[in-house]
């Protein structure tokens, strides 16, 4: 399996609000390093750096005026004299309020992100290109005829939506995937979001479509992050009705129902006719994860590599979430190595 990742990651590291307090960002640097290490001593040694950022793909995907914003931030943060390192929002269009765009850095901020775990560190705009990067290159690599392929994202893309950032994500690395696989030539792609965390911007971005079908199981917002969105009766509008499946589950969900859910999602996509497969690969879903809730142990990694391989089809694996970080690396190869079999 082809592995695409870039060391610019290294130069993102953000301070986030967890539980009241400003903390360095559980989504740090040692992430990525962890799992190229992991890859590296498990055999995994055809490692390649992704080609260019082809922005007019991620247009595709992203509003272009949040891209100007992602990429001018911290050096309009900078410019406005704000004290801070990063650069993160005091205020939100919530309800009866309006979404008109205003003008200074700071409401902007507030404009374009729904949560603030997820600031804008100098380095933050180079690294998120990189993982945006990493992902096409994945798919370029399957949609050329590889089985699979790894995208070792950092930082992750689920919850970034067509025009808002949040849950340590600025660009949506699986939806890039997705996108380039329908403009190589695949009819229908389905992504397949395994992360503890529901993959809200992931859902809205194809939510209207009937090209790309997206399953997600995931921590139930009404108790867990996103909050907002990813309860069951979630199926798509328009072109997507029906080309959406939200499986909920509780917290303290043991690994027997984690995979009863994984069976649903698989036979699922199957019905969906999906050509080929984005798996959104988040491993928070493991019994140590500091801000997760489920019970999935090290060997049940394996059995969901195991388990993907019966979809058969062309898979593009997209790093999200995993916080364990003694455990991240183990964890995450699990799923690969598995699929290898
Ligand atoms: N006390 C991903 O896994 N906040 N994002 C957690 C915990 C946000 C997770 C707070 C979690 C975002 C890609
Ligand atoms: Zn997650």
């Amino acid at each position: 399996m082809r592995i695409f990742a870039t060391t610019g990651h290294h130069d993102h590291h953000c301070i986030e609000l967890d539980e009241g307090e400003l903390v360095p960002s559980w989504e740090g640097p040692d992430r990525g390093d962890i799992v190229d290490a992991e890859l590296q001593t498990r055999g995994f040694t055809d490692v390649r750096l992704p080609g260019a950022f082809d922005r007019a793909l991620v247009e595709q995907i992203h509003a272009p005026d949040y891209l100007e914003f992602l990429e001018t931030a911290h050096t309009r943060w900078v410019a406005a004299g704000k004290a801070g390192a990063c650069a993160m929002s005091n205020g939100w269009p919530a309800r009866r309020m309006r979404h008109i765009r205003p003008n200074g850095i700071v409401a902007q901020l507030g404009y374009y992100s729904f949560a603030a775990d997820c600031s804008i560190a100098e380095g933050t705009w180079s690294a998120v290109v990189d993982a945006a990067r990493s992902a096409d290159a994945a798919a370029q690599h399957v949609a050329a005829g590889a089985d699979s392929a790894f995208a070792r994202c950092r930082p992750p893309g689920h919850h970034a939506s067509r025009d808002q950032f949040g849950g340590y994500c600025y660009l949506n690395n699986a939806a890039i995937a997705a996108e380039r696989l329908r403009q190589s030539g695949v009819d229908h792609v389905a992504v397949l979001d395994v992360d503890y965390h529901h993959g809200n911007g992931t859902q809205d971005i194809f939510y209207h479509r009937g090209d790309v079908s997206f399953c997600s199981i995931h921590a139930d917002p009404k108790v867990e992050f996103p909050y907002f969105l990813g309860h069951g009766d979630e199926e798509g509008i328009a072109a997507g009705a029906g080309a959406n499946l939200n499986l909920p589950l509780p917290h303290g969900t043991e690994p027997d129902a984690w995979f009863a859910a994984l069976e649903t999602s698989l036979q699922w996509i199957s019905t969906r006719g999906a050509e080929a497969v984005v798996v959104s690969l988040g491993v928070d879903t493991f019994v140590g994860d500091p801000i997760s809730e489920f019970r999935l142990i090290a060997e049940d990694f394996t059995r969901l590599g195991r388990r993907l391989v019966a979809m058969n089809r062309p898979t593009v694996f997209v790093m999200e979430g995993g916080y364990a970080t003694e455990a991240l690396g183990t964890n995450m190869v699990n799923v690969l190595e598995a699929y290898l079999g």
